[in-house]
């Protein structure tokens, strides 16, 4: 019998939820197991990782998202495949997944937390949704450090998140212009990493209602934040990205 592999979490984060969209996809075994920050790193720190998502097979213990697809992706079915067989289209998403990881989603989550971080019964719904009960018992206690160390270590302040948002306008258009010659999907004629990447990591900017882990909903959230995300909704990236949630999220393989 096959043994499920853990999967550490913070149920919110899109990174994670662009593990969890993989691993559902391919129909790989997972126990996720949800944490409060800063408490998963009593989990993380004796895997030898900092932060989330870690997977924890049988074997090996992966500590990055990408990391994580690439191992996924060694064993899914053909048809499931993430990354492309020619070395072409290969290097074309790995390529286009780095630059979502390490701007897309910082951007997005720079820009989400301003606005999230200041209703702390917002915060208090996402970050206990699925978590150890004593851990959910501490969130009281916690908020005011974890809001703390969120700011500090990402930089959360007003400018800071609108020069985020304009960054997240930008890699749209960059989305948008590549989309402009009819094409389905970002490389290729099928889904790959690249496309994950994209939706879930925009996911913060767009809200999509099929979202894997715990989201706000949009009354929950200020009106000014509503504001920004209906302008990236309506773009033809956003439109792309709540398209793939819609079509692609829960298509599920053996
Ligand atoms: N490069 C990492 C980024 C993951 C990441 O930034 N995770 C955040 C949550 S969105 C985190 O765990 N932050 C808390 C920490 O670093 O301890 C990946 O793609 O897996």
């Amino acid at each position: 019998m096959e043994v499920a592999s853990r999967f550490i979490t913070f149920q919110i984060s899109h990174y994670c939820e662009k593990v969890r969209w993989a691993l559902d996809r391919i129909g790989f075994p997972y126990v996720e197991e949800c944490h409060l920050p800063p408490l998963h790193r009593l989990k993380t720190t004796p895997l030898g990782g900092s932060s989330v998502p870690v997977l924890v097979t049988e074997t090996e213990i992966f500590k990055d998202s990408a990391d994580i697809l690439k191992y996924l992706d060694t064993v899914a079915s053909a048809h499931l495949k993430l990354y492309p067989a020619s070395p072409v289209l290969r290097h074309e998403v790995e390529a286009l997944e780095a630059q979502f990881n390490h701007e897309l989603g910082v951007f997005t989550r720079q820009w989400g937390y301003f606005y999230a971080l200041q209703n702390r019964s917002v915060m208090q719904q996402l970050w206990c949704e699925g978590v150890p009960a004593w851990e959910k018992l501490l969130f009281p206690v916690l908020f005011p450090l974890t809001r703390y160390l969120v700011h500090s270590s990402y930089n959360v302040h007003r400018e800071s998140a609108l020069a985020a948002y304009r960054r997240t306008q930008q890699m749209f258009n960059v989305v948008s212009d590549r989309l402009s010659d009819g094409r389905r999907y970002l490389v290729g004629d099928c889904f790959s990493a690249a496309d994950l990447a994209f939706a879930s990591l925009s996911a913060p900017g767009i809200v999509p209602p099929e979202y894997g882990g715990r989201f706000p909903k949009l009354n929950q959230l200020p009106d000014e934040m509503v504001e920004q995300i209906q302008i990236l909704r309506e773009t033809v990236a956003g439109q792309y990205a709540l398209r793939l949630y819609q079509e692609e999220r829960y298509v599920q393989g053996v």
